[in-house]
């Protein structure tokens, strides 16, 4: 029998976060010579800690913070890192572990084994910070600390400044280093495109695999755990991008179904699309892939028209998307691609100018076309600092309003969802009433929605899509008929 995967997990190259390192470097002493500031001081970043589950002592699996694995890779809790901007060296500090460590979780690693692993300049514990910091500080007067303070604009959070004992002892500068180091995270190196290009590789294969395999009278909850055991069995992929999303029937008009109020636990009938929205995570850096098919592996009329209408944006997006490229500019084009098939399928009258006038297009498609991808799924960087988000339905949900550049990796994820609370008060409205043919709409109560969403990276003219799984209504059909992918020509 042939194996079900034919990818093996790649080797991560550590002189990836080398490079991530030099290039943090060499973009805030750049910004700091031009701001005619000393090159002195250091980064310090704090790392992720190990988080239990409420009194108990059970601890939850440890992610290490996005910024913190960015510039170190490290996997293990309670890192301090810090870079000196005048040399260029590199310092871990690594928790001082207690002798019963050994015991209980394994070998006490010697800081030789961490300064190796991590392709550092030296380790130290973390309650060396202070003196090490001090003796290293070749500027004049009290050593300066650039600390990674600001605003994270999809969560609305801010990342925690580095603490620590003795901190008292330096100048600490709270705003110099976000933006930087957000800004060096937007464009991907290829060591980062590799692994992003894996997590996409194995995380297809799992949707392909899950295809395979939905029957009716399932639970939405196998989708997931035929996902999470693939990327998981072949890709080690300990964890997931995001929480999985394997809405079915009218769920799939629920944008972030999955949670734990809503935990995928429908059962699969006869005739329900689904939209399983599911992507791994390797090395930290993710994927975010959403498919959308009948669970009876035969598309309806309806089915069809709604499919395509998306799929027809989402090519076109695709085939537009180049350096230069406004984001705003894609979001319109996908919303006039959906509004002028739903015309021609006879779901709306009139001119698509017109309703794109009255921002139809957000009636069915409310959330933002696609965001970066990185070590976040929603990574960083969608908006700099001073830019304001648009305000109009649709456009105030967007998650970057920037023109595009070469090695940005974006999603591109257009859907179309008949959403009661958004259809019924458009329906009824004085200017877009007159928009929808209300009996074709009727058709469509229950039917949920579709999303099709695919992980892009901006080349020099142009943009590849990272994504490879059955698209077109023909190479669905075929794949869930048991057609080998990709398709034999
Ligand atoms: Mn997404």
């Amino acid at each position: 029998m042939a194996s079900p995967s034919s990818l093996t997990p790649p080797t991560v190259p550590i002189e990836l976060h080398v490079c991530n390192r030099e290039k943090l470097l060499t973009s805030i002493r750049h910004h700091l010579s031009q701001s005619s500031r000393p090159l002195h001081g250091f980064v310090l970043l704090q790392g992720g800690e190990e988080q239990t589950r409420y009194d108990t002592d059970h601890i939850e699996v440890f992610r290490q913070e996005s910024y913190f694995a960015y510039l170190f890779g490290v996997r293990e809790p309670s890192f301090f890192g810090a870079l000196d901007i005048a040399t260029g060296k590199s310092f871990l500090f690594a928790p001082r572990l207690p002798a019963d460590y050994a015991v209980w979780l394994g070998e006490i690693k010697p800081l030789s084994y961490f300064k190796e692993r991590y392709m550092v300049s030296v380790a130290y514990y973390v309650d060396e910070i202070t003196k090490v910091l001090q003796d290293e500080y070749q500027g004049s007067g009290t050593p300066l600390l650039f600390l990674l303070h600001g605003l994270n604009t999809d969560s609305d959070n801010f990342s925690k400044p580095a603490e620590f004992q003795g901190i008292d002892k330096f100048d600490t500068d709270l705003t110099t280093l976000h933006p930087i180091l957000t800004e060096c995270r937007v464009i991907k190196s290829d060591l980062e495109l590799a692994l992003i290009q894996f997590a996409n590789d194995i995380s297809s294969e799992a949707h392909v695999e899950v295809m395979r395999k939905i029957r009716v009278g399932m639970y939405e909850y196998q989708l997931e755990s035929i996902f999470l055991h693939h990327t998981y069995m072949y890709g080690g992929c300990r964890h997931c991008s995001y929480t999985c999303i394997c809405a079915t029937g009218e769920n799939s008009a629920v944008l972030h179904y999955g949670h734990a109020a809503a935990p995928n636990d429908r059962t699969l009938e006869d005739g329900d699309l689904v939209l399983l929205d599911m992507g791994a995570e390797y090395h930290f850096y993710g994927s975010d892939i959403t498919c959308s098919y009948p669970v009876n592996k035969k598309f309806t009329p309806d089915q069809s028209l709604v499919y395509n209408a998306v799929l027809d944006a989402h090519n076109a997006v695709i085939s537009t998307l180049k350096p230069g490229v406004s984001w705003v500019d894609m979001h319109k084009l996908a919303e006039k691609v959906i509004l002028e098939s739903l015309k021609r399928g006879g779901i709306l009258n009139g001119n698509v100018n017109d309703m794109m006038v009255e921002r139809l297009g957000a009636v069915f498609m409310p959330h933002g076309l696609g965001h970066m991808l990185g070590i976040d799924t929603h990574d960083p960087g969608g908006y700099l600092k001073g830019i304001e988000r648009p305000k109009e339905p649709g456009l105030k949900s967007l998650r970057t309003t920037r023109q595009m550049q070469e090695g940005m990796v974006i999603t591109v994820e257009p859907g179309c969802y008949f959403i009661d609370a958004l259809l019924i008060p458009a329906m009824g409205s004085p200017n877009t009433t007159k928009f929808f043919n209300h009996e074709a709409v009727g058709r469509f109560k229950g039917f949920g929605g579709v999303r099709i969403e695919s992980d892009v990276h901006i080349t020099a003219n142009g943009c590849k899509n990272m994504t490879k799984v059955p698209r077109e209504i023909g190479e669905i059909e075929a794949v869930m008929a048991g057609a080998p992918w990709p398709l034999e020509k």
